[in-house]
């Protein structure tokens, strides 16, 4: 079968209706800029590129250099695009307006230029999540508030996984496909079409080292998987876990598995709500994931649900293979009814 390139598929979801042609150009723009991330995150040590920035995001994180240059170069290339009418970055508090010199569009673009960053510097797969949603049409100079909107509202979502291949994953809610970037052509080319979560699993990915934070239902469930043949689900399972959403989600869309950073002590004492972000982290994975037949939840409820109260707000997050999310979401459910 003859290769489909990214600009081919973006064309014949046009043809579907399922895009229109601003949206078309949006991702063809994000995949632009995303390729320029790759080669900066290829260079490693001899781009110079490695290594703290020497400063910290909003949410007081410190950012490494290339967060701050992934950052940069999504910006540049959206704001000279012409499809946006804002967009709003993990690294930043505010969402950034178009400059005037440029064009205005319809859409408003939310994204993690570099997640995992903290895997740059020991060369394990780092990479970027973003989540497009409609500007509302009486606003012309969108502020926060415009984007909060729950994740049943996003027209696109994505991530681009910077590994041993540099890999394009993209839902507009017609299924979720896979593009694999054909380095010496410098182009994305569609690798897997319809990807398929298989409903159960027996590997699933958490920070194990919280478990002593956890609430109850969460140690309860990973006990029953840690107790394998001889506990109650009655077979063994296996654990990952790369500390890269985007790898974790990938792996999960590749061969099944389920994904939980829940909630737990240490982050409550800290008056937290979660670990990841909802509005650029969970809501696109949500998307992704439920397109490919999958499930994600906060734990208690369906993340794409979830009514945003901040730009930078956080939330548990669980999702992967549907029958062990149920199973996980359940215990939470219950145990919350059973305290009444
Ligand atoms: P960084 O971007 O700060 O490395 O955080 C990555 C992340 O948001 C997500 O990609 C990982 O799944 C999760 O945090 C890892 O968290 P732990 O370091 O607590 O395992």
């Amino acid at each position: 079968m003859k290769p489909v390139s990214l600009i081919q598929f973006l064309i014949e979801e046009r043809r579907a209706g399922h895009i229109n042609a601003e949206l078309s150009l949006l991702i063809e723009v994000v995949a632009r800029a995303c390729k320029r991330i790759a080669v900066a995150v290829n260079k490693g040590a001899l781009g110079g590129v490695l290594g703290n920035a020497g400063t910290d995001n909003v949410q007081g994180e410190a950012q490494k250099k290339l967060d701050v240059i992934s950052n940069e170069i999504l910006l540049e290339a959206n704001a000279w695009g012409g499809h946006l009418a804002a967009c709003a970055s993990e690294e930043m508090e505010d969402p950034q307006p178009i400059p005037d010199m440029y064009p205005k569009g319809q859409h408003l673009l939310l994204f993690d230029p570099l997640d995992g960053s903290s895997n740059i510097d020991v060369n394990v797969s780092v990479g970027t999540i973003f989540s497009v949603l409609r500007c509302p049409d009486d606003v012309v100079e969108p502020k926060a508030e415009h984007f909060l909107q729950p994740g049943t509202t996003q027209l696109a979502a994505g991530y681009v996984v910077y590994g041993p291949a540099t890999v394009l994953v993209l839902t507009f809610g017609h299924g979720t496909h896979e593009f694999t970037l054909d380095r010496e052509v410098g182009s994305f080319v569609l690798s897997r079409r319809d990807l398929r979560i298989p409903e159960q699993t027996a590997e699933f990915a958490i920070n194990m080292s919280n478990q002593r934070h956890w609430e109850a239902p969460m140690q309860r469930y990973v006990g029953e998987l840690l107790a394998g043949k001889d506990g109650p689900r009655g077979k063994d399972f296996n654990m990952r876990w790369v500390a890269s959403m985007v790898a974790d989600v990938h792996r999960i869309l590749t061969r099944g598995g389920v994904f939980f950073y829940p909630m737990d002590a240490k982050i409550a004492a800290k008056g937290g709500t979660g670990k990841l972000r909802l509005m650029y982290e969970a809501n696109p994975m949500a998307f992704i994931v439920e397109q490919a037949g999958g499930a994600a939840t906060t734990g208690r409820a369906r993340i794409l649900d979830v009514q945003p109260a901040a730009l930078h707000q956080r939330v548990p997050v669980f999702l992967g293979s549907r029958q062990e999310i149920e199973l996980a979401t359940r215990y939470h459910v219950e145990a919350d009814e059973a305290q009444g």
